[in-house]
């Protein structure tokens, strides 16, 4: 198949999912095109079966707000006729899916066909597309997307409270590549970072206030109050970072946690870690844990979200309520105690990974998915 893809390029879960997706689907034979504003980070280099179409916004004295969704949908008629694609799939319903449609409408008129499937991730569900300046751009756009997909029951669910929804939804879940995320040994990077063997806590995100960084320090303080040797490990960056600088040098912890910034190969970290930490306010998934949960590191993280579908209370981490920073410290406390508790949960965590979320199980049903779509419009034709 000959396939369009839309994502944020540079930031958010999305675009990872979208990026990951496409190249997926570019081994498996399908000719991929990404349409955005700058290359997918997660792309690399363009391999095999791989075309990048920059979308590029001309500014103009009247434009104080530069029409980037109209850009857009101008770059996708283009490819989708000089390309020849088969399905357009957009990730992010805001403005991804709302550029296709009026891209399907174009070429309608010069007799073109197109369908398009659009995946939820997340915040256009749960917090932006719910403001009265977009919900009704994307409930349109959701109902009259040819497929709609979403990554986890939860956000399925929350679509349909939401939104008024007159289609079928189809859950398939993110996916994780289990041999690139995988347990290896890092004993340099292990012994740099523990040279007295401490234990590992880690955490993942974009510091932002949805992911309650500052409650990790919490936990983490908690911890080392009770005896426990060990380190903190902070990847990513983002607005919260600097309010959780303050808190680990307000705790008197801060020479024993690391922030290392923005990290691609997050595995390699990953593979020194004991227990990966998430206290998230707001999670439709949760991408950050299952890449942990490849890793082998047991996941203790809030009872919100799509989270309890990922993560299994008791046997693959824990899940605690939310900002009950006595219960997270709580259940790794039992994780870091125990040398068998703890490998156990790992080795659980890890065969629920390759079990559930492997890239070669979910990218078939993006496959199927797309058949189907494009089968019930040519009955409907
Ligand atoms: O809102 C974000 O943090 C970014 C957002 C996105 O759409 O880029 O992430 C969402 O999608 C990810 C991939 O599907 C999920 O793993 C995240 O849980 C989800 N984030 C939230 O729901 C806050």
């Amino acid at each position: 198949m000959n396939i369009g893809i839309t994502c944020y390029p540079v930031y958010g879960g999305s675009g990872v999912v979208a990026t990951e997706l496409g190249k997926a689907l570019a081994k498996r034979g399908h000719r991929v095109h990404f349409i955005s504003y700058s290359m997918p980070f997660r792309l690399g280099h363009v391999a095999e079966n791989i075309s990048f179409h920059e979308v590029t916004v001309n500014t103009y004295p009247l434009f104080e707000y530069p029409p980037y969704s109209l850009a857009l949908t101008s770059k996708m008629v283009d490819v989708v006729q000089h390309e020849a694609l088969d399905l357009l799939h957009m990730h992010y319903a805001l403005p991804h899916a709302t550029s296709a449609l009026l891209a399907r409408q174009i070429l309608k008129t010069q007799g073109e066909r197109v369908p398009i499937v659009t995946t939820l991730h997340g915040t256009d569900i749960t917090l932006v597309g719910q403001d009265p300046s977009f919900r009704p751009v994307v409930n349109y756009s959701i109902n009259q997307s040819d497929g709609v997909t979403a990554v986890s029951e939860y956000l399925r669910q929350e679509t349909q409270e939401h939104f008024d929804i007159g289609c079928d939804m189809e859950m398939i879940p993110n996916f994780i590549d289990t041999d690139r995320f995988r347990r290896s040994q890092k004993d340099h990077f292990k012994q740099a970072l523990c040279p007295d063997g401490e234990k590992v806590l880690v955490h993942v995100s974009n510091f932002r206030e949805a992911k309650r960084a500052p409650e990790v320090v919490d936990v983490f303080s908690k911890l080392r109050a009770e005896g426990f040797d060990l380190k903190l490990l902070l990847v990513g960056d983002g607005p919260d970072r600097v309010p959780t600088e303050r808190l680990a040098r307000e705790r008197g912890v801060y020479d024993d946690v690391r922030f290392l910034g923005k990290q691609e190969p997050v595995e390699e970290i990953l593979a020194i870690a004991d227990v990966f930490v998430m206290p998230s306010g707001s999670e439709t998934f949760g991408l950050a844990a299952l890449e942990a949960m490849a890793c082998g590191v047991p996941v203790v993280a809030s009872n919100i979200g799509g989270l309890p579908e990922l993560v299994v209370d008791g046997e693959t981490g824990y899940l605690c309520p939310l900002g009950d920073v006595d219960a997270f410290a709580e259940r790794a406390a039992r994780l870091l105690g125990s040398e068998e508790h703890q490998s156990e949960m790992a080795a659980a965590a890890r065969r629920r990974a390759v079990e559930v979320f492997d890239i070669d199980k979910v990218v078939p049903r993006y496959e199927d998915y797309y058949e189907r779509v494009r089968s019930e419009l040519m009955a409907e034709a």
